[in-house]
């Protein structure tokens, strides 16, 4: 972990600029398997799971048997964890549900909106080193909550040809059903476009490596919706000599054994607490079976120290981090001070872990910087919203001439009309 004290604006923003994305090499494989799955469908998927899964598929649909029997593959304390954080992730995204609005901004203008599901949505989750069951639950507990009507779960199959069992189990304990053995690239174009055993969607969510993330940003040219765009998961931590060096670091390595590609930030107004952090993750790091990604992902990650607390915040906001964990003595005064953050993490006894698993946040939120202007996944990213108006004819005798002299230095006849012969029709009709 590079160390820079006090360093200039240029200095830091260098430093810790994301990488550029390969976009182009990456759409030039994606392109092809877009094409393929449009041209074949589910034989394109089979061949795509021997090549890239090694693995021979008859079925691509998870049978009930497999469902049903993932339950006793998986430990009963897992099993209890699993419906705790549920719960949690339940009570927080049905609270956000927002009422009908109903507002009569004139006598006789009746404007509504209401929140309308999303009705077919493909969620994605990763296979490979780490099974992410815990996105199952952050992606498809508000998708249910949102009353989606057709919810598709794709993720890859291992060489047995299986899904892991606790990715099923909790998608069973959701109600979802429609599993599908398939990863990658190949997983979203099958959402895209449809197959015959792949729903076409309406929007597509979840994270992946960078041919799922590239292959997410090609479904948009095809009318379809994604969370959000995504880069590689990052955490910044804002400590001071109130926090606990093995506390933080603890919670940088958690993000560090994500992947080679993670980001991990220590804003500090301190040196010496800096070098104790620094210390301690040498320590812990020994003994995490991840430690080789881990310490790749740490020789992309930078301490900062920033005594001036205004420097420090100018810093958060412009990093914009995915997660921002907030361990410092007047920790509302800097929370006041924050604008551009995925999660924010709160005192010395909340790790970022608690929301990537169990708290009740979404775990599913804006890297790259994305944070400036996009938010986490929410009920919202499964709803639309669907605006309504209704006119009496008292109301249109106030609106329709302001309706009408704005169509008509629009030069817009044919909508002024609209409301002219609807006036003409009421004056006429009058008793
Ligand atoms: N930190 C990840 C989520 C996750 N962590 C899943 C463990 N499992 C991105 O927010
Ligand atoms: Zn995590």
């Amino acid at each position: 972990m590079k160390l820079l004290v006090n360093p200039s604006p240029e200095k830091w923003k260098k430093q810790l600029a994301r990488p550029v994305q390969k976009t182009k090499e990456i759409n030039k494989i994606i392109k092809p398997i877009f094409e393929k799955v449009e041209r074949s469908g589910d034989k394109a998927l089979k061949k795509f799971a021997h090549e890239y899964d090694h693995v021979n598929l008859e079925n691509l649909i998870v049978s009930e048997e497999e469902i049903k029997a993932s339950k006793n593959q998986i430990s009963k304390e897992l099993r209890e964890a699993i419906k705790v954080a549920k719960t949690n992730i339940e009570k927080f995204h049905a609270a956000q549900a927002s009422e009908e609005l109903i507002e009569e901004v004139m006598p006789g203008v009746i404007c509504r909106r209401k929140s309308v599901p999303i009705q077919k949505v493909g969620l994605y989750i990763p296979g490979g080193t780490a099974p992410l069951f815990s996105t199952v639950l952050m992606l498809g507990v508000p998708a249910k909550l949102a009353g989606c009507k057709e919810i598709v779960l794709c993720s890859p199959p291992n060489r047995e040809g299986k899904i892991h069992p606790a990715i099923l189990y909790t998608a069973d304990l959701i109600g979802i059903s429609k599993i599908i053995k398939v990863g990658g690239a190949q997983a979203v174009a099958a959402m895209t476009l449809g197959t015959e055993s792949v729903p076409k969607v309406d929007k597509i969510f979840g994270p992946g490596n960078q041919y799922v993330t590239a292959a997410k940003q090609l479904s948009t040219k095809y009318g379809v919706a994604i969370d959000m765009p995504a880069g590689p998961s990052e955490v910044l931590v804002y400590a001071d000599e109130t926090a606990i060096p093995s506390f933080v670091a603890s919670d940088l390595l958690s993000q560090a054994e994500h992947g080679v590609d993670s980001q991990v930030v220590l804003v500090t107004n301190s040196e010496k607490f800096a070098k104790k952090v620094l210390k301690e993750i040498n320590t812990q790091l020994e003994d995490l079976p991840r430690k080789d990604i881990a310490f790749k992902a740490l020789q992309n990650s930078t301490s900062v120290v920033m005594e001036n607390q205004e420097e420090a915040l100018f810093l958060i906001n412009e990093y914009a981090p995915e997660h921002l964990i907030v361990a410092v003595q007047n920790e509302e005064e800097i929370l006041d001070g924050i604008y551009n953050a995925g999660s924010v993490f709160i005192g010395n006894f909340t790790p970022e872990s608690a929301g990537d698993y169990a708290s009740g946040t979404n775990h599913t939120l804006p890297t790259y910087g994305y944070a400036k202007n996009y938010s986490g996944v929410s009920l919202d990213s499964f709803v639309k919203k669907i605006t309504y108006q209704k006119i009496t004819p008292e109301g249109l005798k106030s609106l329709g001439p302001v309706v009408e002299i704005m169509a008509a230095n629009e030069q817009l006849d044919a909508h002024k009309n609209a409301v002219t012969v609807r006036l003409n029709y009421l004056k006429n009709n009058e008793q």
